[in-house]
């Protein structure tokens, strides 16, 4: 018994190491990077893309697409024309700080300002480890159900934004949005929440706003 939970305290402990790493890798560069979590079809990608075409002006974005197999979206995002790279866990249900320094050690990021991370969709394993991001950020998408972040709690304790997507469908599904948000509330008290459709366009530039005045609030000196 307690040899299983050593064995999860030293993967954890070693993630937290090479985020922490990672961290500063991206600060010295003043990459701003955001991990992007939620349920397989929440409307991680479409968002993402969306972002990408609204932050164009203030700076330019590169995308690391966590998926269990194929290069879809990193297909889809590389149409965009930024920096793109894939990785397949092949089963794995969540990226680690370890893959996000591979990654990096491979990717072009001159003047990068934004560095978006697609996490592998689900709402349990990605809570627990640290990337290296600046900003985490948990999506429920409205046809998923209101009931998300109270049923799902570790992973809203730990996010800095609640994206509540697919807004276009609030008259279309039961989706009560003062439950979500109030849930979201109760677990993370300063969460910050956002509704967008990404499919209509709406929300998304208040949303790039407050990810540009994030950025500008990151740390400008290092150790
Ligand atoms: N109605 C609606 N559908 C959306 C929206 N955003 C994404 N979708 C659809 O939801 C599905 C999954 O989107 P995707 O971005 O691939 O989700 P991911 O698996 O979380 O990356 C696709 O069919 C999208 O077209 C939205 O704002 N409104
Ligand atoms: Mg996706």
């Amino acid at each position: 018994m307690s040899i299983k939970y050593e064995v999860m305290k030293n993967v954890l402990a070693t993630n937290r190491l090479q985020a922490a790493h990672n961290r500063d890798f991206l600060r010295k560069r003043k990459i701003y990077t955001l991990n992007v979590m939620g349920s397989p079809g929440s409307g991680k990608t479409t968002l993402i893309e969306a972002l990408i075409k609204e932050l164009g002006s203030s700076g330019k974005s590169a995308v690391i697409e966590g998926d269990l197999a194929t290069s879809l979206d990193g297909e889809r995002i590389s149409k965009l024309g930024v920096e793109v790279f894939q990785i397949n866990t092949v089963g794995a249900c969540h990226l680690n700080a370890e893959m996000i320094h591979r990654s990096l050690s491979q990717m072009d990021l001159t003047d990068t300002a934004f560095l978006f991370i697609e996490n592998i969709g689900n709402l349990v394993c990605p809570a627990a480890y640290d990337l290296g991001e600046e900003l985490r950020m948990a999506l429920v998408s409205t046809p998923e159900g209101d009931d998300k972040p109270y049923k799902y709690p570790v992973l809203f304790r730990t996010a800095d934004l609640l994206v509540v997507t697919k807004a276009d469908l609030l008259g279309a599904v039961e989706f009560n949005i003062h439950r979500a948000e109030d849930d979201a509330r109760k677990v993370r008290q300063d969460i910050s929440i956002f509704q967008v459709s990404a499919m209509k366009g709406e929300g998304i530039s208040e949303l790039a706003k407050h990810i540009q005045s994030q950025r500008e609030k990151m740390p400008k000196k290092f150790p």
